[in-house]
């Protein structure tokens, strides 16, 4: 109750961020789009992870209020560094399972875009697989919608949920997110090794870009560079950051 009207709160004066964290391409290392994550920076607290905030925000109904405000931010930084000379920069988005439920969702998405002028094919939404798999027919319908509109969609924290190969199939999916637990034990475990390769071979035969999470040392992105894992995206290049560190690291690459 008490984060309630502090979230209340954290509306009316503004206290939400976006930070960004870079993805790299796997072959030449070179900044190819960012992950837009939200911030809370409460006045006397300090910074609050969304994992304690969005399930709130969800009970609340918030949640669409909040998250339209981040697809605005996220797409003005696109439009941004796209006029500033990044024109193949792709921008994901995460969507919580409450905000592809409402029915409004790729409408409100098309307005964003169009009013903004950028075009959809560089803004990627992040749907857990968890999301995506509770009532496949709803998920059906809005995919179709969201393809519609023509914005790339990603599957996130992939293989922590359980899907179906066939809905996967034929779902219209872009990308594939390998969930960080995959990758923390690599290259050493045996049993990991595996799993990561028949998930790059299962993205691979359903024609999806994949994209490894939670890349902290150099060995685990020499791994899933050699299995043609095609992004990588981890504390190893960069921690989440704000806009202006963001600006400077694409000035300076990584
Ligand atoms: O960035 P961090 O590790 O604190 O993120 C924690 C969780 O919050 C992740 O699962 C991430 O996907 C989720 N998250 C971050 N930003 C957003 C957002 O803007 N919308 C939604 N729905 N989830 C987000
Ligand atoms: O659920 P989702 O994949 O959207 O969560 C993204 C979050 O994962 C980021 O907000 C970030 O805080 C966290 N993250 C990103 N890179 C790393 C990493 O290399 N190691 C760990 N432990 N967490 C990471
Ligand atoms: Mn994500
Ligand atoms: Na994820």
């Amino acid at each position: 109750m008490l984060l309630e009207v502090e979230l209340h709160k954290a509306l009316a004066e503004q206290q939400f961020r976006l930070h960004y964290q870079p993805r790299i391409n796997a072959d030449d290392k070179r900044i190819v789009g960012g992950e837009a994550l939200l911030r809370w920076q409460h006045p006397e607290i300090g910074l609050i992870s969304p994992d304690e905030f969005i399930p709130v925000l969800e009970e609340m109904g918030a949640i669409h209020e909040v998250g339209a405000w981040v697809m605005e931010v996220a797409c003005q930084q696109l439009k941004s560094w796209h006029d500033a000379g990044y024109t193949d920069f792709v921008m994901s988005v995460n969507l919580s399972a409450v905000q592809f439920r409402d029915i409004r969702l790729a409408e409100a998405i098309g307005e964003v875009i169009q009013r903004i002028g950028i075009n959809p094919e560089f803004l990627e939404v992040e749907l857990t697989e968890t999301a995506i798999m509770e009532d496949v027919s709803q998920t059906q319908t809005t995919l179709a919608l969201l393809k519609e509109i023509g914005v790339r969609i990603a599957v996130d924290d992939f293989g922590t949920g359980y899907s179906s190969l066939g809905y996967l199939r034929s779902f219209p999916l872009d990308t594939l997110k390998i969930d960080r637990t995959f990758v923390s034990e690599l290259p050493g475990s045996r049993e990991d090794r595996s799993l990561a390769l028949a998930i790059i071979a299962m993205a691979r035969s359903l024609h999806l870009r994949v994209v490894a999470e939670g890349i902290e040392t150099q060995a685990q992105a020499a791994f899933l560079q050699d299995q043609d894992c095609d992004e990588l995206q981890g504390f190893l290049y960069s921690r989440p950051i704000d806009d202006q560190a963001f600006d400077q690291l694409l000035r300076k690459g990584i």
